[in-house]
């Protein structure tokens, strides 16, 4: 069973929910990863969102892009905690994106990090930082995590020739 399971709504996110997956990798968090199209795959997408809990998921990770509703419709499915990552979209750079996963009613939250890469980095963090609350080990590991980007900001000012 995986703690997270990480969601997009086409192959065209996958470079940048890559980039969540490594961060789940190095913070030793088990997912397991899902195309789900909320247009065009409407039926898998209520079935994957009323069978999270079932699954024991922790947290689900859903990015997509343009008129972006897969993190919105699977949080309406579930009570399971959603973070939405706003894909950098050709035709209007990813505010289409934002605005779509950002401007849920209320009732019905979806936690939305940033556009693009770092927003794709800080859902796997926080998807960390939401199952370290209860697990000992994940948290040592962000713990070791935050110490290593620390350590490499002091030392980058090495950089400044
Ligand atoms: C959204 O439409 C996906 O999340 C993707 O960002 C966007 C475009 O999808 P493709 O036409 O590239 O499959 O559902």
């Amino acid at each position: 069973m995986s703690q997270v399971s990480v969601v997009m709504g086409s192959t065209s996110d996958w470079e940048t929910m890559k980039k969540t997956t490594v961060l789940l990798d190095e913070l030793g968090i088990t997912y397991e990863k899902h195309i789900i199209s909320a247009h065009r795959m409407p039926d898998q997408l209520q079935s994957f969102g009323q069978s999270a809990a079932k699954n024991a998921l922790q947290v689900i990770i859903a990015g997509a892009g343009g008129a972006a509703h897969l993190p919105g419709m699977i949080a309406a499915n579930t009570t399971i905690p959603v973070i939405g990552v706003p894909m950098q979209s050709h035709a209007l750079n990813g505010l289409d994106s934002l605005l779509s996963i950002v401007q849920m009613p209320a009732g019905v939250p979806v936690a939305t990090v940033a556009i693009g890469d770092a927003g794709a980095k800080n859902a796997a963090i926080l998807a960390a930082q939401i199952i370290a609350l209860r697990d000992e080990k994940i948290l040592d590991n962000l713990i070791a995590f935050r110490k290593q980007q620390t350590q490499k900001s002091i030392d980058s000012e090495a950089d400044l020739l």
